[in-house]
């Protein structure tokens, strides 16, 4: 049976000279030149459009080829009862974690700011505070979240979490659901979303959020774009309430030339490249995954379709 693959163009020259030496028993069909559909029994995806992965009759495994899988699920006729794995790969987690290490770093030592004095020969000190003076929140802290967490907390920060469970992580104050959102915006200077797009996550960084942080507090989006209201980060910004946004998600990716996130001076836009998938750690990872599957092993990082994640 065959492999379906199927990326944008640009990952595709990343991923294609390590498929053959990671899966060399099996055949690899590339979107969109894939041949009988009943042939393939397993897909390896991101962004499938709508209805392809319901076209394909013997279809037996779905593996994102990347952390979300909100690319996956959007589809109306996505077919029932395939097992959905999501990619989980150390390499990953490390790149996520620079990232978000830098942005909490860049709003923690008011980079923008300075960026902004050195256009205009400014020399002037700002008030300067500690690692440990500032807190920061995470919302969304899974397998992401809960490693950029260590890494800021072993910076110093006063980090907390928030996600849908209650959880006990040693060392973090952590928060769940809605009671628990209250708690956390309201101690987070720096917020960080790390979420998965979910219909419960959807426009979740919206003006009533916004309301429950810290005056002048700073915002991470590494999650979605769809989570964010823009107008409501806009107005945020004008206020006063926030200070400052680092952007890595878009509502529209590419964000078009002409959107005025790309000249806010309170706003840092990154090309949705936080933590990109790599495709030498992650084959070998997808590669056991389908092993695992085949041999009716348990499988981990299995998505449920009902929780959107
Ligand atoms: P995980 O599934 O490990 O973690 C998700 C976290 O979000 C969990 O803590 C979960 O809670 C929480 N969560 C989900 N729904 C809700 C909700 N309704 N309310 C509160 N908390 C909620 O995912 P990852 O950490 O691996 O990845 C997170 C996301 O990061 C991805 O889905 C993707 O969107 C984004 N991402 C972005 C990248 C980029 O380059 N910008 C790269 C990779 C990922 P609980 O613990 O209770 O389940
Ligand atoms: C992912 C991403 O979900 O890169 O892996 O956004």
């Amino acid at each position: 049976m065959a492999i379906l693959f199927k990326t944008t163009p640009a990952a595709m020259t990343r991923w294609r000279p390590h498929l053959a030496a990671v899966l060399p028993q099996r055949e690899i069909r590339f979107w969109p030149e894939i041949g009988d559909k009943s042939a393939i029994d397993c897909a390896l995806v991101w962004h499938p459009e709508p209805g392809l992965l319901a076209s394909l009759p013997n279809l037996k495994l779905i593996v994102s080829l990347g952390a979300g899988v909100d690319h996956i699920l959007r589809d109306p006729d996505l077919p029932g009862g395939v097992p959905i794995l999501r990619l989980v790969d150390p390499y990953m987690t490390d790149a996520m974690s620079e990232y978000i290490v830098l942005q909490v770093l860049r709003l923690h030592r008011q980079d923008i700011d300075y960026r902004t004095q050195q256009s205009a020969a400014e020399w002037r000190e700002r008030e300067q505070k500690n690692a440990a003076e500032r807190t920061v929140g995470i919302l969304g802290f899974g397998t992401l979240g809960q490693d950029a967490g260590k890494k800021l907390k072993a910076l110093g920060f006063d980090v907390a979490g928030w996600g849908r469970s209650a959880k006990d992580i040693p060392g973090f104050a952590t928060y769940a659901g809605p009671v628990g959102l209250d708690a956390l915006l309201a101690r987070s200077e720096i917020l960080v979303s790390l979420l998965p797009m979910t219909p419960e996550t959807d426009g979740i960084l919206d003006a009533a959020l916004f309301a429950r942080l810290p005056r002048g507090a700073g915002l991470v989006n590494a999650g979605r774009g769809r989570h964010l209201v823009e107008a409501d980060l806009f107005a945020a910004l004008e206020s006063g309430q926030l200070s400052a946004a680092v952007l890595d998600v878009f509502r529209d990716e590419p964000l078009p030339p002409h959107h005025p996130f790309w000249r806010h001076q309170r706003v840092v836009v990154t090309p949705h490249v936080a933590a990109e998938t790599h495709p030498p750690t992650a084959l070998p990872i997808i590669a056991a995954a389908i092993r695992d599957f085949e041999a009716g092993r348990p499988l981990g990082n299995l998505v449920d379709p009902r929780r959107g994640y």
